[in-house]
């Protein structure tokens, strides 16, 4: 805890870079499990793909290894003299792009997930997402995680490009957005699959809908339960 400390404690709420972090994201490091990292991109996704993952039971997010579950849901900055600030700690992103106590720790510890991630990689969009579902600005994802996969490990990504019950898709697998991942991902020769609502996470989603009619399955019979 003293590595987690002596990047922020005591200095000015926005004066943390991710690099303050990096003694103490090394030193936790774990092991992800082979064909289990689970990206996403957007708060708008973050509730499916934690589902998705039951917590590491089917793939790990960056929140279920050790420091991302020790620091998931925490807000915490200095007080500039020396000790913790009581009082109040800036917004996400209100210290500028992952600059600050919390933004810059998980920015580091995005890029760690991701240079750790080998073989099967998942990554999760929103297709409604506003201004497309791949983001390269200001996006962890974009500029802390994908930049920083091995090729030599990643074996493939798979894109999953999803659409809540009820809502109808904005964008799709063939969508500029998309495709613009998929340029980055040709460049670092990163092979990869999209999927447009693929069955598992829809599924899933209809857990909440299940009498909504893209909800009912038909049964080996014939008849739609
Ligand atoms: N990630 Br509480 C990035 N930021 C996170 C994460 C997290 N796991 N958890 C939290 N934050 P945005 P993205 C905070 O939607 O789409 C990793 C940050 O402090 O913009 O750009 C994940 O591994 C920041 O303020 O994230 C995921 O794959 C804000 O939430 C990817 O980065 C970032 O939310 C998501 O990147």
């Amino acid at each position: 805890m003293e590595l987690f400390s002596v990047a922020w404690l005591g200095k000015e709420p926005c004066d943390v870079e991710p690099n303050d972090y990096k003694d103490f994201v090394e030193s936790a490091s774990i092991t992800i499990p082979k064909d289990m990292s689970n990206f996403w991109d957007g708060w708008d996704i973050y509730d499916t793909v934690r589902s998705y993952s039951r917590e590491g039971q089917r793939t790990w997010t960056l929140d279920y290894t050790l420091i991302g579950y020790l620091i998931n849901g925490f807000y915490f900055c200095g007080d500039g003299k020396g000790g913790v600030n009581t009082e109040s700690c800036p917004d996400d992103g209100e210290c500028g792009f992952a600059v600050g106590a919390v933004d810059a720790f998980w920015a580091e510890a995005s890029k760690h997930f991701s240079i750790s991630a080998e073989g099967l990689s998942r990554v999760f969009f929103n297709s409604s997402r506003p201004g497309g579902p791949f983001q390269t600005e200001e996006s962890f994802f974009s500029e802390f995680e994908l930049c920083n996969l091995t090729p030599e490990k990643i074996s493939l990504m798979d894109i999953y490009v999803l659409t809540d019950v009820r809502q109808s898709p904005q964008h799709d697998c063939d969508s500029v957005s998309i495709n613009n991942l998929k340029s980055i991902l040709d460049s670092k020769s990163i092979p990869y699959n999209c999927w447009d609502n693929p069955r598992d996470v829809f599924h899933q989603l209809c857990i909440d809908y299940d009498d909504h009619e893209d909800c009912t399955f038909l049964n080996d019979d014939g008849a739609v339960h």
